[in-house]
């Protein structure tokens, strides 16, 4: 199998955490997106979505969705478990996995895909061209900001996004909280305590 993808890009980053959590060795190549070689003819004909990250499987099948290529590796390698080892555990994650990516990462991406001038006909990722919604980019931010007051009040009550250990779920908003620092200049303000303690603990149990 083989991973294409561009670590310093959001959905990327998702997955290098798990991958490095993990500690699995993958052959990978880097196509940078800064020169916009998700872009490029090659790479296309591979992966036609022309997004990243994608694992291309040995038979030429290819996974082009993080949570997928997630799946597919933690059932190869199910040392470090990052989805759940019990029924309601991998529901649970998966179903944080998807609000996270659907609330907040969709938020931030249309927040900033929608005013970055180097995105002007590019506001959406993939083969065809969209031009930007400056509106979109307002409600971004809003939805951005709500769903960080959200996510505060969830975490009031446990340790981790999903339960009470470390997950995937947790490396889903801590890419999220990275992508929304930068890309919309959005941090959680000093009240979200829950948060921003959160925060702490997630990243040492990445770490650990
Ligand atoms: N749902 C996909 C999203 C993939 C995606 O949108 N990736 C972005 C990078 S963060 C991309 O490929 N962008 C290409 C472009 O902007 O042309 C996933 O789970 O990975």
């Amino acid at each position: 199998m083989k991973l294409y993808t561009f670590d310093p890009a959001p959905n990327p980053a998702r997955l290098k955490m798990f991958i490095d959590y993990k500690g699995l060795t993958i052959d990978t190549q880097q196509l940078d997106m800064a020169k916009a070689e998700q872009l490029d003819a090659q790479y296309r004909s591979i992966v036609p979505e022309a997004t990243l990250p994608a694992l291309v499987l040995e038979d030429g099948s290819r996974l082009t969705e993080v949570i997928a290529i997630a799946h597919y590796l933690e059932s190869l390698h199910p040392e470090r478990p990052l989805l759940g080892t019990t029924p309601a555990q991998r529901a649970l994650i998966l179903n944080w996995n998807h609000r996270i990516f659907n609330s907040l990462f969709m938020a931030c991406a249309e927040a900033f895909r929608n005013s970055h001038p180097a995105y002007g006909s590019r506001a959406l990722p993939g083969p065809n061209n969209y031009e930007q919604i400056p509106a979109l980019a307002e409600r971004g931010r809003s939805r951005l900001a709500d769903g960080m007051v959200g996510m505060n009040e969830e975490l009031t009550g446990r340790d981790f996004v999903a339960g009470d250990s470390f997950s995937f779920a947790d490396i889903d908003l801590l890419a999220v909280l990275a992508f929304a620092k930068w890309a919309a200049k959005t941090e959680p303000g000093e009240d979200l305590t829950a948060l921003l303690a959160w925060r702490e603990r997630a990243g040492e149990a990445l770490q650990a």
